[in-house]
Formats: structure tokens, sequence, C-alpha cells
């Protein structure tokens, strides 16, 4: 019984349960924030069928909130992960490594919380840099993961809840007068904080306009690219020329169709709206968006209140040459098929001659090039 290999023996204090709990609890909260804005993001972009009519156009600006938080979440756990790692890595030592059939089970769930976490991070953080080394869908596995990374984070928080509840608050000195919570423990904790803070001060910038100056490690700065605006796919990248455009028309198929050239577009009456491209993978910006309500063109086709559209762009081969406005966004006063951005005519990479602008939607359904809007029954 009492054999114990030579492993490492831990006195600081610093790996104790309070530590743990400490970071635990922001590093719990920051992965809840962004499982539910990613959740959101998921349903936004792939609504189940019945939800496809009814979702939310406002606030206008939900979508760049909810995204802007999941990517400032995220981005918050990589340090508190890392630190809670380093707190808790220790218990790797624990003799004997099995004593229950309870405690292997736990052991095994931690493993599986470590692990999910780990990848979710990592997956999203190269999704920011629109990089996939790896030979799977991101999006679905990004999302799977999400749900075993939150299940096993809420039985890890259920099976510690004890030890969490002891350690919640700062303990009390006993009788001896000693700093239970000591300089050592403020330092670590500080400089935790100071780390989040960091890369969150450093990163937000690229959704939250005001701190846009700081803005130095995410991978896109809102004001840089044509117009004001970036470009997460240019024009020549998307396989856009101007052979393609040159002839350009627009194309509404429904009960009446019909065929309108850029000038016949440009006659019609033009709204303007405020709205922001708020990508999914965490820059946002607004713009002054001008050209036809998608819904006046719907009527002018015949299409009943209720009709979805399809939306087809010039650009072939790509994931994102067609979206879908279902009835909410469809009907909805500021979906516009925009023309100008800023006063004035789109640019190439911008999506023109035409593209889609529609209020609290994901960036990468607001279509560029877009040649075609089929009314779906
Ligand atoms: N046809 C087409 N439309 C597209 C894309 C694309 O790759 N192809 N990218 C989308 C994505 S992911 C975003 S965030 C926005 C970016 O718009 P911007 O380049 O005008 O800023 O366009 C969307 N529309
Ligand atoms: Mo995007």
């Amino acid at each position: 019984m009492g054999f114990r290999p030579p492993l490492p023996v831990f006195r600081g204090r610093l790996h104790d349960a309070r530590t743990a709990t400490v970071i635990g609890r922001a590093l719990g909260a920051a992965m809840l924030v962004c499982f539910v804005t990613g959740v959101v993001s998921h349903y936004l972009q792939q609504p189940p069928s019945w939800a496809v009519g009814v979702l939310p156009t406002r606030p206008v600006w939900g979508y760049r909130l909810s995204q802007g938080l999941h990517v400032a979440s995220g981005i918050a756990a990589v340090p508190l992960l890392l630190a809670k790692l380093w707190t808790v890595y220790p218990r790797l030592f624990g003799w004997p490594p099995v004593r229950s059939v309870a405690h292997a089970l736990e052991r095994l769930s931690i493993a599986v919380l470590v692990a999910s976490a780990l990848l979710e991070l990592f997956t999203g953080l190269l999704d920011t840099e629109q990089w996939y080394p790896w030979p799977f869908p991101f999006r679905q596995v990004h999302f799977a993961l999400a749900w075993v990374a939150v299940g096993s984070l809420l039985l890890h928080i259920a099976v510690k809840a004890p030890v969490i509840a002891a350690s919640w608050w700062r303990p009390r000195s006993g009788p001896e007068p000693v700093d239970v919570d000591g300089p050592d423990r403020r330092s670590f904790v500080a400089a935790v904080g100071a780390a989040v803070g960091a890369v969150t001060l450093t990163t937000v910038g690229q959704s939250l306009g005001p701190l846009g100056g700081l803005d130095l490690l995410a991978p896109r700065q809102p004001d840089h690219g044509p117009q004001g605006l970036p470009v997460n796919r240019t024009a020549a990248a998307a396989g856009i020329t101007a052979d393609l455009v040159s002839d350009w028309r627009l194309r509404v198929v429904g009960p009446r169709p019909y065929e309108l050239t850029l000038s016949e577009l440009r006659s019609l009456p033009q709204r303007s709206a405020v709205l922001p491209i708020a990508c999914v993978e965490g820059w946002s910006k607004n713009g002054q968006w001008t050209g036809v309500r998608i819904r006046d063109l719907l009527d002018r086709a015949g299409a009943p209140p209720n009709a979805r559209v399809r939306v087809v762009s010039l650009e072939r081969g790509g994931n994102y040459g067609v979206s879908e406005l279902g009835a909410s966004y469809a009907r909805d006063p500021l979906t516009l098929l925009a023309l100008s951005l800023g006063g004035q005519p789109l640019s190439y990479d911008h999506g023109f001659p035409a593209r889609i602008i529609a209020p609290n939607r994901p960036g990468v359904l607001q279509t560029k090039w877009v040649t075609r809007l089929e009314v779906m029954s």
C-alpha cells in the first residue's frame, strides 16, 4: 500500500481549490457566454425550418453584439484556460491515479472537458484567421464540440459543487494571524486578469468601434479596406471579372418574372440604411448602404407576403454564392439590394453591381455580386 512512484510533490497554495475556484468561475462565465452566443450564431445561419420566416430583424446590431461577445469571450478564455490548467495540473500526479469507479469517471469527464475546451478555442482562434489546417468542416465541428464542452463543464461544476461552494468566498483568517488569501494568490489572479484585459483590449476594437485604435492583435482592422470596410473575399478570389459583370442583369424569378439592368435599378426608388457587416470571424463595421428594397422588388414580381427568397451570386463554386432570405428579412424595410456604400457605387470587392444587406444578420449571408432573386414557395 505504501508504494508511491517518485512523482513530483506540490506544496504551493496557488494550486489549491481556492485558486481553482477563482479562475474557474471566470473561465466558466466566459465559456457560457461563448456557448450561448455561438448557438445564436449557428441558428441565425442555419435556422430550423419553422424559424426561417420569423428570425428577428431587430435590433439591427443584435448579431454584431452577439458575435462580438462570442469572439471576445473566446479570446478571454484562452489565458483563463491556461491559468486554470496550470492551477490544477498537479492533480495529474495524484496517487493512486484511480481510487474508485466514480473517481475514474470524474477523471474521464475532466479529460473530455479539457480536450474539447482546448480544441474549441484552438479552432475558433484559427477561424478568426481564416486558416483551416484540418480535414473537417469548421462550423459543424465547432458547433458539435461546443455541446461536448458545455456538457462536460456542467458535469464538472456539479461534481465539484461542494468544493466550489467551500472556496467561493475569500477564506477568513483563522485564530492564527495569517493572510490566507495572501499576496501570491493576489498577484497570480491580478496577472491573469491583466492578461485577459490585454488580449481583450487589443482585439475587441475589431467590432467595438471606439476601441478600434487599440485593435493591434485582431486579424482585421475595421477601417482597412476599400470604402472604409474590410473585405473577406475579394472579387478576384471569387472569380468575378469585368467580363462577367459587363452584361449584368438582375433577374427576379417569381409569379411575374422580370429582368433589370443596373441603370433601371438605379432609377427605382432608392433607400438608405446604416447597417453593419458583422462577420462571424469577429469584425464588424457599419456602412451607409443605398439601394432598392428587396420588398419592392418582390412585390413587383408578384411574390406572396410570406415568400422566402433564394439569393444567387455571380460567384460560382464558393460556399457563399447562394443564401436565403426568410420572410422576416425579405419584408423588412431595411433589407436592401444595395448598389452603393457611403454614397459611392459598390467597389468590385464589396459586391458590385449589387449585394444584399439586411439587419441583424451574419455577414456571411450578406451575399455579394447578386445576379438573381428567386421567390420560393
Ligand atoms: N458571393 C459572396 N458573398 C459574400 C462572401 C463571399 O465569399 N461570396 N463573403 C461573405 C462574408 S463571410 C462577409 S463577412 C461579407 C463581407 O463583406 P465585405 O467584403 O463587403 O466587407 O460578405 C459576405 N458575402
Ligand atoms: Mo464573414
